[in-house]
């Protein structure tokens, strides 16, 4: 087992759209048994394969409190989207930050599984949130796209100046 580095935002590699997944052969499992415990180290609820730097369609999640239900989600497709709600999101690729983005309430999404089937689910609440925020990812969109560009660019300069000043996650970026 070993973790990933995860990139940062305004890391033009987080701008990437992903490309899908043909097999899911053994070095997907290997990614994402990688990317399970990057993600619950860091600690995060989600982690798209864009983050760590690698541009194909693979996603894990885990919004449980005793962090047992890891689900991995391979090729996810939101099938459906209802309603909507504001939830404060953050995101390991921009430390620090926590703002309140407004989405469909409920997703049905389809995907196929680290065995290689495919299977649909049903989510609302954090996991609705969670599954929309990393399919974002997949696509090239991070969180702070959904904020004014004033407050993107404010951001921005905060992560730029932590990323020079050696990208401590230890030691986050200074609230403005
Ligand atoms: O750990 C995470 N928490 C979180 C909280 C609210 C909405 C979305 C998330 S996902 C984030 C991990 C991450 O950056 N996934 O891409
Ligand atoms: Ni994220």
């Amino acid at each position: 087992m070993s973790l990933l580095d995860i990139l940062y935002f305004p890391d033009a590699q987080l701008r990437r759209t992903a490309s899908p997944v043909e097999n899911v052969n053994g070095d997907v499992v290997t990614l994402i048994d990688q990317m399970l415990e990057t993600m619950y180290e860091a600690p995060g609820i989600g982690l798209a394969a864009t983050q760590v730097n690698v541009h194909q369609r693979v996603v894990v999640i885990d919004v449980s409190e005793e962090n047992n239900t890891p689900l991995t989600l391979i090729n996810p497709e939101i099938l459906q989207a209802e309603g909507s709600g504001e939830m404060q999101e953050g995101c390991l690729s921009i430390p620090g930050v926590y703002e309140t983005v407004k989405r469909p309430a409920e997703v049905k999404v389809s995907a196929i599984d680290r065995e290689g089937n495919p299977f649909e689910l049903d989510a609302d609440g954090l996991l609705a949130v969670c599954i929309q925020h990393e399919i974002d990812h997949l696509n090239g969109k991070l969180f702070v796209d959904y904020l004014s560009p004033l407050k993107r660019n404010r951001i921005r300069k905060r992560l730029e100046k932590w990323i020079r000043d050696g990208a401590d996650p230890d030691d986050l970026p200074e609230r403005p």
